[in-house]
């Protein structure tokens, strides 16, 4: 494999693939990327010119995904609309961009019998109780409760029928909650530290109990090498990092890293249809392809993430005060 096409690569998640890949391969990749108000071309400043290039469209551009899918090895396909709470509010280009996006790309794939890898999320599986031992797997039902997360199943779907009825040769990835560097001030992690950068209280939906199962995003983009690599087509693999953790948990770190008290935060309406827990079991991945987190320790890569939000202001601060007036007509 020499030419990667990475779809969404100017995003949270794609950007950080794309550091890893240029880091520790020596293929050339193409970043397809519509520029949408989550994405950063910051994020890819820096990289060497002759191994990246950013191309600026939509996904769902039969005729670019068509030429561009021609002229490479394989694609990661990471592009989608990704946020929940904004999927509740216009629920229109989530299905546009994380179905029919998905959709055009798969079509493109077969016609030019290129590897694709398709990048999903552990919120297909819907959610676990609290007190419930059980964890995702690649056999759990898929019960999306919101309209990102049916999207996001819906689109999987699509893959799983593409490598069945057209043999497309296509791997699936679901991955838990990714932080890190280059994550959208509107996400729950950047959104409590900017907030508490800014000497305010952050907001948390309705109790707080609610968990998540947090993943450094360069782990993230290992496992996905992995899987691009050595990954059995038509395989599902589950990727997460074992970091389960309460939303009040996480706001309490924030606020200790930063000098303040645990509890200065302020409890916020709850998000339509929240789910309460999210949680991976990466036996697969970590068995069948050797993977293993390297940034596992939540508290590590949690004050390297404030330390990078603390450092990088001119990078967020432009879009803070729109993010917080989108919240705040949300009650939230
Ligand atoms: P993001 O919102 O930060 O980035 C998405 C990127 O896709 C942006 O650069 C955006 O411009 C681009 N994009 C959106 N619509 C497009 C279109 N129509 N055509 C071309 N590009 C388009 O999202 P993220 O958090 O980086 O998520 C990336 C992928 O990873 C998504 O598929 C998401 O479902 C998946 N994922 C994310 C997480 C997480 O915790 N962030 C966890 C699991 C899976
Ligand atoms: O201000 C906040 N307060 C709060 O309590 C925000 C923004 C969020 N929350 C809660 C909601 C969730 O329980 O924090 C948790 C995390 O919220 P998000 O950052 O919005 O992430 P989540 O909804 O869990 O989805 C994320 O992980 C899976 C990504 O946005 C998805 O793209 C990915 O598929």
């Amino acid at each position: 494999m020499e030419r990667l096409l990475v779809t969404g690569g100017a995003g949270f998640v794609g950007a950080n693939f794309v550091h890893h890949v240029l880091a520790h391969t020596d293929v050339t990749v193409t970043v397809l990327d519509k520029l949408t108000y989550a994405a950063s071309e910051e994020s890819l400043a820096g990289l060497p010119g002759d191994r990246v290039e950013l191309v600026v469209g939509d996904v769902a551009d039969g005729h670019l995904v068509d030429r561009l899918v021609g002229e490479h090895d394989a694609v990661v396909h990471f592009a989608a609309e990704s946020h929940n709470d904004n999927s509740l509010d216009e629920p229109g280009p989530f299905i546009q961009t994380n179905l029919v996006g998905t959709f055009t790309v798969l079509e493109a794939a077969r016609r030019h019998d290129t590897r694709l890898h398709h990048i999903s999320t552990d919120e297909v599986y819907g959610d676990l109780e609290l007190d419930d031992p059980a964890r995702f797997t690649e056999d759990s039902p898929y019960r999306p409760s919101s309209p990102y997360s049916a999207a996001k199943a819906g689109s999987d779907h699509l893959v799983r029928a593409w490598v069945r009825s057209f043999g497309v040769r296509a791997t699936i990835s679901n991955c838990s909650n990714n932080y890190g560097p280059w994550q959208h001030v509107e996400k729950f992690i950047p959104r409590t530290i900017t907030t508490a950068l800014d000497g305010e209280r952050p907001r948390v939906y309705g109790t707080g109990h609610n968990v998540r199962d947090w993943i450094h995003a360069d782990d993230h983009a290992a496992a996905v090498w992995a899987v691009l690599e050595r990954g059995r087509i038509g395989e599902t693999y589950l990727i997460g990092a074992d970091g389960e953790r309460s939303n009040l948990d996480v706001v309490g770190d924030v606020l200790e890293l930063l000098g303040r008290g645990r509890d200065e935060y302020d409890l916020v309406s709850d998000r339509a249809g929240h789910d309460l827990r999210y949680a991976i079991d990466a036996t697969k991945v970590r068995e069948e392809l050797g993977w293993r987190p390297q940034r596992a320790d939540f508290a590590t890569g949690l004050a390297e993430t404030v330390a990078w939000y603390r450092d990088h202001e001119d990078w967020w601060r432009p879009h803070k005060a729109a993010t917080e007036a989108a919240y705040a007509a949300r009650g939230q």
